[in-house]
């Protein structure tokens, strides 16, 4: 097939399963074309059936507001017909699905039909789709596309609550490399950063309010004070100077480290042994699957999808949003030596539910089945 990927080029969760999504069906024989404002940040090979195109949006005094979704339904119109393309698919319903929908149109009055299928990821449901400035338009283009997967079955079920959706929306759950994401020998990375072989708690996000960040924090505080720890943070975004001032004042800087952005997250995870996730909202939790594929348990809060990957008392345990009391206590269980070795395997066994070769077909039949009703 000739699949054209649209999507968010940063390292957030679904630029992320987008482009990894892509280098899977290219590694397949597909040819795929992705195209977004630059150059996605896991689109990091060459191979022959990847091919990415950039949205160009020309400035002009009077734009206060660049309009990006013009010059990307624009370019969807441009590479379907010049690149002869079989479907399309848009990752995060804003502003993808609309300008996919526009851009349907468009073909449609030169004679040609493009299936549209849109995956919805999170955010642009629970967070950013239900304000009153977006919904009519989110609503809308979501019953216009041809076919609508969401990442985990909460975020479907919200996706029925909160909009007035007549169609199916089938679920097909993040995926993992596991090839990428594995545990590698970093005994000297580990050496470096907990000399007196501290316990290593890892959390990676990008740094929002609705990943609750302050809670890992306060979680690993309170960890600390049981059993001599470590906390590693990896990402960046608004809240980093607020939770850098919160270490400050709680005296534990000198056992957390900021890591900023990185692109190797395996290695960091590969000398973990509890990560952290206690998001507020969070559809399905692709940082916990990294985790888990790198052997590392999860503390976690029982948001959204989150309990469809971490399986209490097994890979990990979930907690009611904002419970750090509960979540401390459960990190210390895990962490003892003596169940740490039980939850790192279970965490392992949970990630190959998750791999790339199990999931990828589940959206190639969705793509077929759009083109054969076309
Ligand atoms: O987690 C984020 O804030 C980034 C966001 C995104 O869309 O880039 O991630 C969402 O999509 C990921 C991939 O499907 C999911 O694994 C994340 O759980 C989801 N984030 C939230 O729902 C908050």
């Amino acid at each position: 097939m000739k699949i054209g990927i649209v999507c968010y080029p940063t390292f957030g969760g679904s630029g992320v399963v987008a482009t990894e999504l892509g280098k899977a069906l290219a590694l397949k024989g597909h040819q795929v074309h992705f195209i977004t404002y630059s150059q996605p940040a896991r689109l990091d090979f060459f191979n022959e059936n990847l091919f990415y195109h950039e949205v160009y949006i020309p400035s002009y005094p009077l734009f206060q507001y660049p309009p990006y979704e013009l010059a990307l339904a624009s370019k969807m119109v441009d590479i379907v017909r010049f690149e002869k393309l079989d479907v399309l698919h848009v990752h995060y319903a804003i502003p993808h699905a609309s300008a996919a929908f526009m851009a349907k149109q468009i073909l449609r009055t030169k004679g040609i039909n493009i299936p549209v299928i849109t995956t919805l990821h999170g955010t642009d449901i629970t967070l950013v789709g239900k304000d009153v400035s977006f919904e009519p338009v989110v609503t809308f283009s979501i019953n216009q596309s041809d076919g609508v997967t969401a990442v985990s079955d909460s975020l479907r079920a919200e996706t029925y609550d909160y909009f007035q959706i007549e169609r199916d929306i089938e679920v097909i759950p993040n995926f993992i490399n596991l090839e990428k994401f594995k545990r590698q020998k970093k005994e000297h990375f580990r050496m470096a950063i907990s000399p007196n072989d501290e316990k290593l708690l890892v959390h990676t996000s990008n740094f929002r309010a609705v990943k609750r960040i302050a809670d890992v924090i306060k979680i690993f505080a309170k960890v600390r004070e049981k059993m001599p720890s470590k906390l590693l943070l990896v990402g960046d975004g608004p809240d980093r100077p607020k939770m850098e001032m919160l270490c400050r004042e709680l005296q534990i800087c000198s056992d957390v480290r900021f890591l900023g952005k990185l692109e190797a997250v395996e290695e960091v995870l590969s000398i973990a042994d509890l990560f952290l996730m206690p998001s507020e909202k969070e559809s399905f939790g692709l940082a916990a699957l990294e985790a888990m594929a790198c052997e590392v348990p999860v503390i976690s809060s029982n948001a959204g999808g989150i309990p469809e990957l971490n399986t209490h008392g097994v890979t990990g345990f979930v907690s009611p949003v904002g419970d750090v009391d509960d979540m401390v206590r459960n990190a210390l269980y895990i962490l003892d030596d003596a169940n740490l070795p039980t939850f790192k395997a279970n965490a392992l066994a949970r990630a190959h539910d998750f791999d790339v070769e199990k999931i990828v077909p589940k959206y190639e039949v969705v793509y077929q089945k759009v083109i054969d009703e076309q």
